[in-house]
C-alpha cells in the first residue's frame, strides 16, 4: 500500500489520553440508572442489563489479568476516527497483557454472523493509525437482531476465545449491541458487549455522551468546502449555491457548518417541523432572502440544506409514517419491482396522504415509496432536495418578477456533501477522542462490564482532564415505531431549538442573510497553534459554555 507524506508524518502522532487512563484504573460506580422513556417496558425487555450504574474511571492499582481476546465490529456509515478507536482498543488490550489478541470482523456485523474475520496484528494496526476510513476491516449495515444471528455469533466468539465484543456504531447499531449484550447475559454465555458512539450525524449524544466521533472532522471538512464555495461565490457574484449536507434526520451538521461559515441561509429541519412549515413555506422563506439580496444588487448566495428536511415537513412526515406501515405489511414483501411498489403504496395509503404523495415531484415521491435501509430509515441521502428547492425557488421568483416583486437574476449551482467528509483523516480532536474511546473500552472489558457504551467527557478541556468511563446503553433507550412495530431503540438527539447552538445561529441569521458575512474556515490543520489545530466544534463549545 503506497502512502502519502502526510500519512507518514501523521502515523507518528501519538494520540492523547485522559490522565485516568494513563495507568491502572479503578471503576467508581454511580447510582442505579433508568431509561429515558418507557421505563417499565425497557426494564422488562432488558432484565439483565437494565438499571446498571454509570461508571467513572480513576487512577487505581495494577491487577494481573489472564490473557483474553477481543473482537471488534465497525457498523454503519463511515466516520473519521474509526481506525483510532481500533488502535486505542488494540493498545489498551495489549497493555493489559501482551498475549491478548484483537480480532476484527469483516464488513460489519455480517462478519460476525458469517464468521468472516482477521486478527489485527501490530504490523497491520501501525499502517492505519490516525488515518480516516474504515478500510482496515470494512463496515456494513447488517442489522443484528435475530436469535439465529446471535447463536452463529457465539460459535465464532467461542472458537476464537473472545471474551468481549466491541461494536462501533450509531444509535441503531448500539441498540443492537444492547440487545446482543442482554441476550448473551441472559444465556450466561460469558461474552461481554461494549458499544462505542460513532456517527458523523452527531445525533448520538445526551447527558452522558458529549458527541459522537467523526462529527468534528466531517463538519470541518464540509466547512472547508463550503468556505471555498463562498469565496468563489463572492468572487463571481452570479450564483446561488444550494448545498445539501448529510446528517440523516438531524440537522446538527448543517447547523455546525452554518456556525463555522456564516452562509446566507441555513435550513434547520427541526425548526421547520416546530413551525409546521409546508414545502411552499420553506421555498418562500428562501425566495424572500434571495429577493432581498437582489435589491442590493447581490444576485448570489449560499443555502445550506440538511438532507433530512423533507421528513420534517409535517404533511410529508405523516405520509412517511403511513408508508412505513404499509411497506412493513406482509403483502408488501411479495412486490418485485419499483413501479409495482409505487403503485402498491398509492393504493394502500389514506386519501389525505395520497394527495401529499401526488403533490410531490415524481422523483421525490418515488424515493419515499422505495426501500428503507436495514434499520427502517428512508434513504434521504438519495433525495435531491437541493435541486428540488432551487427549482421551486426559481419558479416562485419568476412569478414575483412578473409582478415587480423581484428585480434580480437567479442562477443556481448544486452540491451534496456527505461522502467527502466521512473518511477524512481525523482532526486532532477526533484522533484523541477516538483513541481514548477505544482504550477506555479495554478498561470496561477488564472490569467485566457488558451492555455499556464507552464514554469520554469534558472534551472541551485539555485531553489530560477528560473523564473516562461507561454508560449503560439501556439508560438511553425508549420505545419507538420501526418497520411498523414498537421497538426498544436509543433515543436520537435532534437539534434542540432552545439549545445554545441553535440560539446563537438564530440570533445572527438575519444579518448573515442580508450581509455577505462569510467565514472561510480553510482545511483541517494537524500541526500549529492550538487555536487552529485543537478546537472542538462550535456546537460543542456553545453547549458546554451554557
Ligand atoms: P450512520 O448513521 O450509520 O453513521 O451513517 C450516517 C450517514 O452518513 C448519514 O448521514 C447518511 O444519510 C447515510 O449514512 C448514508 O448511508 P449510506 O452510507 O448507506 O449511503
Amino acid at each position: 500500500m503506497a502512502i502519502s507524506n502526510l500519512q507518514k508524518a501523521r502515523a507518528a502522532y501519538q494520540p492523547k489520553l485522559p490522565k485516568a487512563l494513563q495507568g491502572p484504573v479503578k471503576a467508581i460506580e454511580g447510582a442505579a440508572t433508568q431509561s429515558v422513556g418507557n421505563q417499565a417496558e425497557i426494564k422488562e425487555l432488558f432484565p439483565n442489563t437494565y438499571g446498571m450504574p454509570v461508571i467513572t474511571f480513576e487512577p487505581g492499582e495494577p491487577t494481573a489479568l489472564p490473557p483474553f481476546n477481543v473482537g471488534i465490529i465497525l457498523s454503519g456509515g463511515q466516520a473519521p476516527g474509526g481506525h483510532n478507536v481500533i488502535s486505542g482498543l488494540f493498545d489498551g488490550v495489549k497493555s493489559l497483557n501482551p498475549a491478548n489478541k484483537l480480532y476484527g470482523f469483516i464488513l460489519g456485523p455480517g462478519g460476525l454472523v458469517d464468521h468472516n474475520y482477521m486478527e489485527i496484528t501490530s504490523d497491520i494496526m501501525d499502517k492505519y493509525r490516525n488515518t480516516g476510513g474504515f478500510d482496515i476491516i470494512g463496515s456494513g449495515r447488517t442489522k443484528l437482531e435475530e436469535v439465529d444471528q446471535f447463536e452463529k455469533g457465539i460459535q465464532i466468539l467461542r472458537e476464537l476465545n473472545i471474551k468481549a465484543l466491541v461494536i462501533i456504531g450509531g444509535d441503531d447499531s448500539n441498540t443492537n449491541a444492547c440487545v446482543l449484550a442482554e441476550y448473551y447475559a441472559a444465556k450466561k454465555y460469558g461474552v461481554q458487549v461494549i458499544g462505542c458512539p460513532k456517527t458523523i450525524d452527531g445525533d448520538l449524544k445526551n447527558e452522558q455522551i458529549e458527541t459522537s466521533f467523526g462529527f468534528d472532522t466531517a463538519c470541518k471538512t464540509y466547512s472547508e468546502l463550503i468556505g471555498n464555495i463562498q469565496r468563489d461565490c463572492n468572487s463571481a457574484r452570479k450564483y446561488w449555491h444550494f448545498i445539501k449536507l448529510m446528517g440523516r434526520s438531524a440537522s446538527h451538521i448543517a447547523l455546525e457548518c452554518a456556525l463555522q461559515c456564516q452562509p446566507n441561509i441555513c435550513l434547520i429541519s427541526e425548526e421547520v417541523e416546530a413551525k409546521a412549515m409546508s414545502l411552499d413555506d420553506v421555498v418562500t422563506y428562501i425566495a424572500k432572502a434571495v429577493a432581498k439580496r437582489a435589491e442590493e444588487g447581490n444576485n448570489f448566495g449560499t443555502v445550506l440544506i440538511p438532507e433530512g428536511i423533507i421528513e420534517f415537513i409535517p404533511a410529508i412526515k405523516k405520509l412517511i409514517a403511513e408508508l412505513n406501515d404499509v411497506l412493513a405489511s406482509p403483502e408488501a414483501g411479495t412486490i418485485n419491482s419499483a413501479n409495482e411498489q409505487i403503485e402498491f403504496v398509492k393504493q394502500h395509503i389514506s386519501r389525505e396522504n395520497l394527495a401529499t404523495f401526488l403533490s410531490l415531484p415524481a422523483d421525490v415521491a418515488a424515493q419515499l415509496a422505495l426501500d428503507r435501509d436495514p434499520h427502517g430509515n428512508v434513504q434521504v441521502s438519495l433525495i435531491e432536495t437541493e435541486k428540488l428547492l432551487s427549482r421551486m425557488v426559481a419558479d416562485k421568483l419568476a412569478v414575483w418578477k412578473k409582478s415587480g416583486k423581484y428585480v434580480g437574476k437567479f442562477g443556481s449551482q448544486h452540491h451534496f456533501f456527505g461522502y467527502e467528509g466521512r473518511c477524512a483523516a481525523p482532526s486532532n480532536y477526533d484522533a484523541d477522542y477516538c483513541y481514548s474511546l477505544g482504550y477506555n473500552a479495554s478498561r470496561l472489558i477488564a472490569n467485566g462490564k457488558t451492555g455499556y457504551m464507552s464514554i469520554i467527557k469534558n472534551t472541551t478541556a485539555p485531553a489530560a482532564e477528560w473523564i473516562a468511563g461507561g454508560v449503560p446503553i439501556t439508560m438511553m433507550m425508549n420505545l419507538e415505531k420501526r418497520n411498523g412495530k414498537m421497538k426498544p431503540v436509543i433515543r436520537k438527539a435532534l437539534v434542540e431549538l432552545d439549545g445554545a447552538p441553535f440560539k446563537f445561529f438564530a440570533a445572527h441569521r438575519e444579518e448573515w442573510a442580508k450581509e455577505t458575512a462569510y467565514v472561510y474556515p480553510g482545511p483541517i490543520q494537524y500541526w500549529g497553534p492550538t487555536e487552529v489545530c485543537d478546537q472542538p466544534t462550535i456546537t460543542l463549545q456553545l453547549e458546554k459554555a451554557k
